[in-house]
């Protein structure tokens, strides 16, 4: 039997495997420490997109546009990830699988979007009553997709090299322009790849940096939906998303 070849053989994507903490004022001291080594300090704004009725971040997706660049974050589903059970790590980690190329992320928003595409398709207004932040980005209002959230965050970058792993931890202290620092550690695993090795090095670096605390730390959408759009918050907490 044949097989139909994917539309985007090229395309490799990665699962971001990652923890947030609690930045202390001791941080930066303690990651030079370690062996941490600063690889840059940047500035950037995303825009995160939904429908007016949360139709993609309700299951989890998460559409951005990062300084003009399109990402969308997809939940990675349990049972493909062959996490031990009962790991602090698998509790407090959040996995994603990355798509960065504009065609892959749109054929992607029409599989998990096909009731909301086909209602559009019968409205010939379509009107979210969202902003859409680029007038050139047509296809977002095609899709019924407003921007929901926008902020800016200064980031500075660590990079973690081990004796015996392959490729890097990075390490990421965040400060949000609404006033919430937090700091993240990550891992990036092509898809498929088994994510266990990734949640035990993330272990291994939390311990190192003697991060305490068995509690799941907010990242900077769940504070920046608290503040300013406490319904959509409400919502995503009901549906146990954050
Ligand atoms: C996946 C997700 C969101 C999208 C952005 O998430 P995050 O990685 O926190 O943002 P950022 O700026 O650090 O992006 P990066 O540069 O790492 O790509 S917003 C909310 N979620 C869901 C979510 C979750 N359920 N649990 C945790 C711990 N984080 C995020």
């Amino acid at each position: 039997m044949s097989v139909s070849p994917s539309p985007f053989p090229e395309v490799t994507m990665n699962v971001e495997v990652e923890r947030k903490f609690v930045c202390d004022p001791d941080i930066q001291k303690k990651l030079k420490d370690i062996g941490a080594v600063c690889i840059g300090q940047r500035q950037f704004q995303d825009q995160y997109f939904d429908t007016a009725d949360f139709d993609l971040t309700l299951k989890d997706f998460w559409l951005r546009s990062r300084e003009g660049c399109w990402e969308l974050k997809c939940p990675v589903p349990k049972k493909t990830t062959n996490i031990q059970k009962d790991t602090k790590a698998e509790g407090l980690c959040s996995r994603y699988r990355e798509i960065t190329s504009l065609p892959q992320i749109k054929a992607e928003l029409i599989k998990v979007m096909t009731e909301r595409l086909a209602q559009a398709n019968e409205n010939t207004e379509n009107d979210t009553g969202m902003a859409v932040c680029d007038p050139w980005e047509d296809w977002l209002k095609g899709m019924s997709l407003g921007c929901f959230a926008k902020y800016t965050t200064e980031r500075c970058s660590f990079s973690l090299e081990e004796e015996g792993e392959e490729g890097a931890v990075c390490i990421d202290l965040d400060q949000a322009d609404f006033g919430y620092c937090v700091g993240e550690i990550e891992i990036l695993v092509p898809d498929g790849v088994d994510i266990q090795a990734a949640l035990q090095r993330i272990e291994r670096t939390v311990d190192k940096l003697g991060l305490s605390g068995d509690q799941r730390v907010q990242g900077k959408m769940d504070v920046f939906l608290q503040r300013y759009s406490p319904d959509h918050y409400t919502k995503l907490l009901a549906a146990h998303i954050l």
